[in-house]
């Protein structure tokens, strides 16, 4: 049993309290965390400290980041099998992105596209924003991961924290940290706003109207968003690297995420349709079916926030008795007196 629990791949993926949890964030990361749970070693983490790189409402952010963790686990993940908490309970996150931070050049943060995309909205750029980055590739490799599992947009993050782990296994000790890799989805990895497909879908935007579907709104919201999803005029229902059919591609990407079918089979589904009309509200069914018992799962899980709370104490406490004697090793690798 121990042998065979060596033997597994350590995962790690986190995902920010930023707003209401979206389709993109469920195709694109979650429900693929869920669906390996049984195969890995598992660490996710509820990434509260990187909100805080953007002007975050307290109150909002501390209900945000209660309903994500219920979000997590209505989708499935569950503490038996995964280690399930929130960043800032973990001390061990901040301290070791200090001294990963003294080994990380400027440049390499400067260049992140997710940085210039997010401070060009910005009248004055927090040094948080820029600094993000280091902090999430502690959060990897801390746990020694091997494999994180995320959507498209993080990629180059994830490359980062390779980078990060390779300058200190260089510079002070071979082989110490882990090189871990991203595990991107073939389907679902990057799902686009419904309003404009040529923008990812985002929890930041969220609350903006037609452009998420947001995993709590209800039935009769999410179908609105589906009929009103931009589309093109030619009504035909292909899978093409067309821009001007963006929309219908992200319709269809959605369609095969949920459904796990191929190409053929996606379209074979449609071959009866009468036009966009029909695409549009066949996709927002199926997504409705997926997602509806997920709803009801995060509601029972709300109206109990001890029981809540009980489990993400718990979830911190695992985290800690692994990531916190792997900074205390750095600490000693790079010179520094760790009290015993
Ligand atoms: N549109 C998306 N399609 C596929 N995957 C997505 N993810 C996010 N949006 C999409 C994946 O969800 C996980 C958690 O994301 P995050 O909280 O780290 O932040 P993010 O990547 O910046 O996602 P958001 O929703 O756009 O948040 P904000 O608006 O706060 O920036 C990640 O694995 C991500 O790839």
């Amino acid at each position: 049993m121990l042998i065979k629990l060596m033997n597994k791949e350590r995962v790690f993926s986190g995902i920010q309290p930023s707003g209401e949890f979206t389709l993109g964030n469920y195709l694109g990361a979650t429900r693929n965390w869920v669906r390996d749970q049984d195969k890995k070693i598992n660490y996710f983490c509820i990434v509260d400290l990187h909100s805080l790189t953007v002007p975050q409402d307290p109150e909002e952010l501390r209900h945000q980041t209660r309903s994500l963790a219920a979000m997590l686990m209505a989708c499935g993940l569950t503490p038996e099998k995964s280690t399930i908490f929130i960043q800032s309970h973990v001390k061990a996150h901040t301290e070791g992105c200090w001294l990963l931070n003294t080994i990380t050049p400027l440049g390499w943060l400067q260049r992140m596209t997710q940085f210039k995309d997010k401070a060009a909205k910005q009248e004055s750029i927090l040094t948080g924003l820029l600094d993000y980055p280091v902090l999430m590739a502690g959060d990897i490799i801390f746990y020694d991961a091997d494999e994180v599992p995320v959507g498209d947009d993080q990629k180059q993050h994830v490359e980062l924290a390779r980078d990060i782990a390779q300058a200190f296994n260089h510079r002070y000790e071979e082989e110490f940290f882990v090189v871990p890799k991203p595990v991107i989805p073939t389907a679902g990895a990057r799902v686009m706003g419904l309003d404009d497909p040529t923008r990812k879908m985002s929890k930041s935007y969220a609350h903006i109207r037609g452009h998420a579907v947001r995993i709590l709104d209800e039935d009769k919201e999410i179908m609105r968003s589906f009929k009103k999803a931009v589309t093109d005029s030619d009504n035909e229902i292909v899978f093409s690297d067309d821009p001007a059919k963006a929309g219908v591609r992200n319709l269809l990407g959605i369609y095969q995420a949920i459904t796990g079918k191929d190409n053929e089979g996606v379209l074979a589904d449609f071959a009866d349709a009468r036009g966009y009309g029909d695409l549009k509200v066949r996709v927002g069914e199926a997504v409705i079916n997926e997602v509806a018992p997920i709803r009801e799962r995060h509601k029972e899980l709300m109206n109990d926030p001890a029981e809540l709370d009980r489990l993400l104490a718990q979830g911190a406490a695992q985290a800690e008795a692994v990531s916190q004697p792997k900074v205390d090793q750095m600490k000693e690798i790079m010179g520094l007196i760790v009290p015993k």
